[in-house]
């Protein structure tokens, strides 16, 4: 299972995506995804100029190995752009191994623990009205899970929600955009719009809501304990999570279940909240978490603290990630949910996928590995188009978390 070659693929099909594919000498590929949203080319260069050299000629079964090669040997550890790089190898190779031995990737890592995946769509609106009609097309489609953003009256702009129609997506081309935040107007505001889905809906789904790290650890507070009659499955990333012991007082406040670490890369980044139980859910990814070998650990190790996982599962993740993590859902102990944001239409067609999807339950297929392949003649018609990520600021101009 020698690797003879190892390439990154980047194409811009709705949005951007950095793809690497690893060759075996016997003829087998294995695909993993290294897309960091508004700094892809970091990846790829990291990729292309350090790490495919040193791929070359290693088995391709050396997984574990591989991982704590690129990990310890490079000296300088952690970091998106290094765990991402890391977790597009990690991916490829576990792809490779269930190509080689003819099994799906939930069957290498244990086999399936459920019968599906349950997902959560995205139900926004500029105002409570639309939002919950979105929120009824979910439930009518068959979602168990929905998680709900509105815009805010009197707010220029928020988080989550599109802005001219259609699906949300929060990279704008060739720019930084700059939005604005006011805790006091969203604070006054949130629990009208969770009132708002229970008394027209009842209490038969399950209700989650981003607040994207923009309140301090006392907002939070106050919000996990005003939203509590409205039972949400979770809040997320109530605040930036950089300092860990700051959730102790979230803690402290309010019952309202917590998920965090879209942005984290590693063990280190949620050692603290896992082991105090001071979150409910771990929303860490395969791409930018050091993929299968690293988040498995990660999960491992929630699962001792009955803490479960609940992947970013948003569109700036290839479909080679949602492919593969749709396998390490099904399979492992711990699972909570997956987020599924969906993908431009052209994007599903550049990444043909064994994976399924029957309202709001997944299935990752039975194809041989993650089940995800690149046409990449097909993704050559779409080249690297800059993006990036807004930011968020203060009515006064002071730079906030976006
Ligand atoms: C989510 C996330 C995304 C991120 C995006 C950044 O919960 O899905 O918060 O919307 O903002 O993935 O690239
Ligand atoms: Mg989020």
């Amino acid at each position: 299972m020698k690797i003879v070659s190892a390439e990154v693929i980047i194409t811009c099909p709705g949005r951007n995506f950095v793809t690497l594919k690893i060759r075996t000498e016997d003829g087998v590929h294995g695909l993993g995804d290294a897309t960091l949203n508004g700094r892809e080319l970091a990846v790829a260069s990291y990729l292309r100029d350090h790490v495919c050299p040193m791929l070359i000629g290693r088995d391709a079964s050396r997984i574990e190995d591989t991982w704590q090669l690129l990990y310890k040997g490079a000296y300088w550890r952690r970091g998106p752009v290094t765990m991402s790089a890391i977790g597009a190898v990690d991916m490829a190779l576990w792809d490779i191994l269930g190509k080689s031995t003819g099994m799906p990737l939930y069957k290498l890592l244990g086999g399936a623990s459920r019968t599906g995946v349950m997902v959560y769509g995205h139900a926004t609106g500029r105002d409570i009205p639309e939002a919950l009609d979105e929120f009824a097309r979910y439930a009518e489609a068959g979602y168990q899970a929905i998680r709900i953003q509105s815009g805010v009256p009197n707010m220029r702009s928020v988080y989550g929600v599109s802005k001219g129609g259609g699906t949300y997506e929060p990279a704008t081309k060739g720019r930084v955009d700059e939005q604005y935040w006011s805790t006091e107007k969203y604070l006054d505001f949130a629990p009208k719009l969770f009132e708002a889905v229970r008394e027209r809906f009842g209490f038969d789904h399950h209700l989650l809501h981003d607040a994207h790290h923009r309140l301090t650890p006392i907002e939070a507070a106050r919000l996990g304990k005003a939203v509590e009659p409205y039972r949400l499955f979770w809040i997320e990333d109530p605040t930036p999570a950089e300092n860990q012991a700051a959730f102790r007082l979230i803690r402290q406040h309010t019952v309202t279940p917590i998920a965090v670490g879209e942005i984290f890369n590693s063990i280190w980044d949620c050692k603290q909240l896992i082991e105090e139980q001071l979150i409910d859910y771990i929303r860490a990814t395969l791409t930018h978490a050091g993929g299968i070998t690293h988040l498995k650990r990660i999960a491992d190790l929630a699962s001792l603290y009955q803490v479960r996982t609940g992947c970013h599962g948003a569109s700036d993740l290839s479909p080679v990630c949602m492919g593969a993590a749709l396998h390490f859902d099904l399979a492992i102990p711990n699972f909570g949910v997956q987020e599924y944001m969906g993908y431009p239409e052209e994007a599903l067609e550049v990444f043909p996928h064994a994976w399924t999807k029957d309202g709001g339950l997944m299935h990752p297929g039975e194809a041989p590995g993650h089940g995800v392949e690149i046409d990449e003649k097909l993704a050559a018609r779409y080249p690297y188009d800059p993006a990036y990520l807004p930011v968020a600021r203060l009515d006064d101009g002071t730079l906030w978390n976006w």
